[in-house]
C-alpha cells in the first residue's frame, strides 16, 4: 500500500527543476528586475591605476550635471566612519579610496543620479589627480627586499605579508623524507581565475525613514551574514534590516564577499531617503570582484621504491590582492588547502603557507571550491602524476597503492581531517574500465606513427564539503550550522524555508524531495523559499557545497519533528496509543490492523481541526543542524587527449567521471552539477587566462580575452555513479556542487603532460594554451605561468 516514492518526487527522483518554469519563461526575478518607486541609480568611478597616491579629487563638475543627486568619495565616507570596512577574514578593505588606490578597478567615488546614464556622466566628470607608485603583481615582488608597502594604512603592517601559517607535523615529515628512496619535486602555479557568473553583482538599498526599516535587495549567497554585518558595522538595529537575495544568476563564490557597491548604496539610500540601485557591468565584475586561486606551490613527495608515499611537503605562496577579503573558516588562513592528499593513506605531512598582498583586486575567493580545495586537489594530483613518472610506475597503479582502503574508515588524514566513508578503488576501477585504460597504450603507439601524441590523465580526490561542524568552523566567530523551517498547512500543502540560498543549484526542487521522502507529501505540494532574512530562519548561506550537507540535513530533521507530532495526532485519530502506531511513507496505521490508517494529510487537517487534548495546535517546526563532520564525496575523473605537435593544439578525446556523493536526492540535478563543473574545469585547464601586466593592468577584463566555453568548445562527458552513503548525514547524502571543478582540471592537465612525457616536459602551468604546449614541445622544457608573465605577442 506504500506510496511509490519516485512518483511523489521523493529521494532518487529525477524531478524536473521547478524553478526552471519561471527561468525559461523569462519570469525570473533578479536584482536588476526590481524597480521601486522613486528609485535612483548609482555608478562607481574606478581607478585606472594599480597603485597610486590620491593627490586630489575634484567632484564639483559632477554636482553641476542636472539629475545628479549625490556624489560620494572616500572623504565623505570617512566623515561617517565608513571609508573602510572589515572583511570576512579579519582584514580591512577600502569602501572608497582615501589615501591610495591599491588595484586597477578599485572604487574611488560614487555618483547617484536619476538614471544610470546620468550617473555615468557624473563619474566621468570627476577629476582625480594620482601620483603613480610602483605596482606589485605577484608574491615574488611582494616579498622582495625594499618592496613598496601596499598596506601602509595598517599601523602594524611593516611588509606585504598577510599571513604565515603552517599545519601538519614537521618533524615526522622531515624524518620520513630522510628515509625516502626517492623524492619527487614539482613547482606549480594555479593562475587567477574568475567565477564570472552571468549576472554581475548589484544591490538596491531602500531606507524608509518613517519606519526606520532598511530593505536591501542584493546578490548575495549568504543574506543572514550580510544582515549581521550591516547591523554590527553600521550599528543599525538588526530587526530593522531586511536582506532579500532574489533569484541569483549564478554565484560560484563570486557573491559571498561584501563589496563596496553594496555599502555605498546603503549609505546613499539613508542619506537621500530614496531607493538606490547599483548594478555592476560585466567589466566591473571581472576586474574588481573576488578572484579565485593565484597560488604558487613548491611540492615534494617522499617515496618508497614500491610506490608508497611516505610523506608530503608543501609550501604555498598565495597572492591575495590588495585586501584579504576572501571568506574562510577563521581557524584556517589558507582555507582547507590541507585537505590535500585526504584520499591517500600517508603517514606524515607538513604544509607551510604564506599569503601576500599585491596591487591586484582582492583574490582568494573560493570559486566553486570549499576554501582553496580546488588548488589543494590540483596540486595533489599533479604531484601524484609527477611522482608516478619519477618512479617509472603506472599512474593508476601508483594511486591504487596509496588510496585509502574501504576497510580503513574512519581515516585520520596526515593533516588531521577525519574522512568517514568511500569506495575509492572501486571508483578508480570503474573509471579505468570506462575510458579503456588497458587499450590506450596501444592506441598511443599507433597515433605516434601518425605524428600525433596521445595522453591520458587521471584525477582521484576526496573533498571536504559542508562546513561546519561548529566546533571547528566559524566565519568571524559565527558558527557554521544551518536551519530549516517547515510549515504544513491544513490541507497537507506546505512551505519550507532554509537559511541557504540557491544560485542555480535547484534547492526549490531538491528540498521538497527530502520532505517528500520523510513525510510522504508529494514534492509538488511543497513550496520552497530562501533568501529573505525576514522570513527564512538564520543560516550561513550557500557556498562550499554546504547546502545539502547542512541545510539539507536540517530539512530532513525538521520533517522528522513534524512526523513525530503527526504521529501523536494519528494515534488520537485512530484511537490507539502512540506506541501502537506504525509509519510507512505518507501514512500511519495500527500495527495490529494495518488497513486502519490515516494519511499525513489527514493528520495535517486534524492539527487545525481536531487536535488531541493537551497538544498544541498547528503543524510546523524549525530545526538547526550542526553537522558532526564534513561530508567527503569522492571522484575519479579521467581524460584522454590528442596533441598536435605541429601547433600545440590539443583536443579532448574522451572524459569519464565517476562520482560518489553518497545518496543522490535528484540524480538529474547531480549530473547537471557534475557537467557544469567539468565544463569549468576544462575552461581553466585550456583557455581561461586572466592576468596582470607589469603595470598591474588586468588583462582579461572582458569576454573576448577571458573565455567562457560554450557547448561548441566543451567536450562530452560520460558519467558514472558509485553510492557510499554518508554515515552521519540523516539521508546519507554528501555534497556534489563543486567536485568536478575541484578535481577536473588535473585530469586535463595530466593528460596533456602524459602526451608530452617522452619529450622530457614535466609541467606546463594552466591554461594550457597551444602556444605554451608548442613552446614546451619545441624547447623540450617546462613552461611556467610564473612571471615574467607572457600576456601578449
Ligand atoms: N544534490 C543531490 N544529491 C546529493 C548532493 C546534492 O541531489 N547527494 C543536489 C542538491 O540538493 C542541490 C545540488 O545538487 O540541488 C547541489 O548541492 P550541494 O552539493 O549541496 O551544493 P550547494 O547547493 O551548497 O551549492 C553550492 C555549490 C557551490 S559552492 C558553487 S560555487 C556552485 C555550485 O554549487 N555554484 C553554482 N553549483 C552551481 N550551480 C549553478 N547552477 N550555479 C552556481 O552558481
Ligand atoms: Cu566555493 S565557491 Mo561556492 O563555495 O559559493
Amino acid at each position: 500500500m506504500s506510496l511509490d516514492e519516485i512518483k511523489i518526487g521523493g529521494l532518487g527522483a529525477s524531478r524536473k527543476r521547478v524553478e526552471d518554469n519561471r527561468f525559461i519563461r523569462g519570469k525570473g526575478n533578479y536584482v536588476d528586475d526590481v524597480v521601486l518607486p522613486g528609485m535612483l541609480h548609482m555608478e562607481i568611478l574606478r581607478s585606472p591605476l594599480a597603485h597610486a597616491r590620491i593627490k586630489s579629487i575634484d567632484v564639483s563638475a559632477a554636482w553641476q550635471i542636472p539629475g545628479v543627486r549625490l556624489v560620494l568619495t572616500g572623504e565623505t565616507m570617512a566623515a561617517r566612519n565608513l571609508a573602510w570596512m572589515p572583511t570576512l577574514s579579519y582584514d580591512t578593505q577600502a569602501v572608497l579610496a582615501t589615501d591610495k588606490v591599491r588595484f586597477q578597478g578599485q572604487e574611488v567615488a560614487c555618483v547617484i543620479a536619476d538614471d544610470p546614464y546620468i550617473a555615468k556622466d557624473g563619474c566621468e566628470a570627476i577629476v582625480v589627480e594620482y601620483e603613480p607608485l610602483p605596482p606589485i603583481v605577484n608574491p615574488m615582488q611582494a616579498l622582495a627586499p625594499g618592496a613598496p608597502l601596499i598596506r601602509d594604512d595598517k599601523e602594524n603592517q611593516k611588509d606585504n605579508v598577510v599571513f604565515d601559517w603552517q599545519v601538519g607535523d614537521k618533524a615526522a615529515t622531515d624524518a620520513a623524507f630522510a628515509k625516502a628512496d626517492k623524492v619527487s619535486k614539482i613547482e606549480l602555479h594555479y593562475p587567477r581565475s574568475h567565477p564570472s557568473p552571468i549576472e554581475p553583482c548589484g544591490s538596491i538599498a531602500d531606507f524608509d525613514r518613517s519606519t526606520s526599516k532598511l530593505t536591501v535587495y542584493m546578490t548575495t549567497q549568504a543574506p543572514h551574514i550580510i544582515r549581521a554585518a550591516v547591523a554590527l558595522v553600521a550599528e543599525l538595529p538588526e530587526h530593522m534590516i531586511r536582506i532579500i537575495s532574489p533569484d541569483l544568476g549564478g554565484g560560484f563564490g563570486n557573491k559571498v564577499p561584501v563589496y563596496p557597491g553594496y555599502v555605498v548604496s546603503i549609505l546613499a539610500s539613508i542619506l537621500l531617503e530614496r531607493p538606490v540601485k547599483w548594478i555592476e557591468d560585466k567589466t566591473g565584475n571581472l576586474i574588481s570582484t573576488g578572484f579565485g586561486r593565484d597560488v604558487y606551490l613548491k611540492g615534494e613527495l617522499a617515496l618508497r621504491k614500491d610506490g608508497k608515499i611516505l610523506a608530503v611537503r608543501m609550501h604555498t605562496d598565495s597572492d591575495h590582492g590588495a585586501f584579504f577579503s576572501d571568506a574562510q573558516p577563521s581557524k584556517f588562513k589558507i582555507g582547507l588547502m590541507h585537505s590535500a592528499f585526504a584520499c591517500y593513506d600517508i603517514p606524515a605531512a607538513h604544509l607551510t603557507a604564506r599569503g601576500t598582498y599585491s596591487n591586484k583586486a582582492p583574490g582568494g575567493v573560493a570559486y566553486r571550491c570549499s576554501f582553496r580545495v580546488t588548488e589543494a586537489m590540483f596540486f595533489q594530483e599533479r604531484m601524484v602524476q609527477a611522482a608516478a613518472d619519477d618512479l617509472g610506475m603506472d599512474q593508476a597503479e601508483f594511486r591504487r597503492v596509496n588510496l585509502v582502503r574501504d576497510d580503513d574508515f574512519p581515516h585520520r588524514t596526515a593533516f588531521g581531517f577525519l574522512t568517514d566513508s568511500g569506495q575509492y578503488a572501486k571508483c578508480l576501477d570503474i573509471g579505468l574500465e570506462a575510458i579503456g585504460y588497458k587499450d590506450f597504450q596501444k592506441q598511443k603507439e599507433e597515433a605516434r606513427k601518425r605524428g600525433r601524441l596521445l595522453g591520458i590523465g587521471i584525477s582521484t580526490m576526496t573533498e571536504p564539503l559542508g562546513a561546519g561542524n561548529s566546533r571547528e568552523y566559524d566565519i568571524l566567530g559565527i558558527k557554521m550550522f544551518d536551519s530549516a523551517e517547515l510549515r504544513v498547512h491544513m490541507t497537507g500543502k506546505a512551505i519550507l524555508r532554509t537559511g541557504a540560498r540557491t544560485q542555480g543549484q535547484g534547492h526549490e526542487t531538491t528540498w521538497a524531495q527530502i520532505v517528500a521522502h520523510e513525510l510522504g507529501l508529494p514534492a509538488d505540494d511543497i513550496v520552497v523559499e530562501e533568501g529573505d532574512t525576514d522570513t527564512a530562519p538564520f543560516g550561513m548561506g550557500t557556498y562550499a557545497s554546504r547546502s545539502t550537507p547542512v541545510a539539507g540535513a536540517a530539512v530532513a530533521m525538521v520533517s522528522r519533528k513534524i512526523r513525530a507530532k503527526a504521529r501523536k495526532i494519528a494515534a488520537h485519530l485512530l484511537e490507539v496509543s502512540e506506541e501502537d502506531v506504525e509509519w510507512e511513507l505518507g501514512r500511519f496505521y495500527v500495527r495490529s490492523a494495518p488497513t486502519r490508517g490515516v494519511t499525513i494529510q489527514d493528520c495535517a487537517f486534524a492539527a487545525y481541526t481536531n487536535m488531541p487534548d493537551g497538544l498544541e495546535p498547528g503543524l510546523e517546526n524549525v530545526s538547526y543542524y550542526d553537522p558532526p563532520n564534513l561530508t567527503w564525496p569522492f571522484a575519479c575523473y579521467i581524460a584522454t587527449v590528442e596533441v598536435d605537435p605541429q601547433t600545440g593544439v590539443w583536443d579532448v578525446l574522451k572524459v569519464v567521471a565517476v562520482d560518489d556523493c553518497g545518496v543522490r536526492i535528484n540524480p538529474m540535478i547531480v549530473e547537471g552539477q557534475i557537467m557544469g563543473g567539468l565544463t569549468e574545469a576544462y575552461a581553466m585547464a585550456s583557455m581561461q587566462f586572466i592576468t596582470f601586466d607589469a603595470e598591474g593592468n588586468c588583462v582579461g577584463s572582458n569576454y573576448l580575452d577571458y573565455l567562457l566555453p560554450t557547448a561548441w568548445e566543451t567536450p562530452g562527458f560520460e558519467l558514472h555513479e558509485v553510492v557510499t552513503p554518508c554515515p552521519h548525514h540523516p539521508i546519507g547524502a554528501k555534497g556534489i556542487g563543486e567536485c568536478a571543478t575541484v578535481g577536473g582540471p588535473a585530469a586535463f592537465v595530466n593528460a596533456v603532460m602524459d602526451a608530452l612525457k617522452d619529450s622530457g616536459v614535466r609541467n606546463i602551468d594552466m591554461p594550457l594554451l597551444p602556444d605554451r604546449v608548442y613552446q614546451a614541445l619545441t624547447l623540450k622544457k617546462d613552461v611556467s605561468g610564473a612571471p615574467p608573465v607572457k600576456t601578449d605577442d
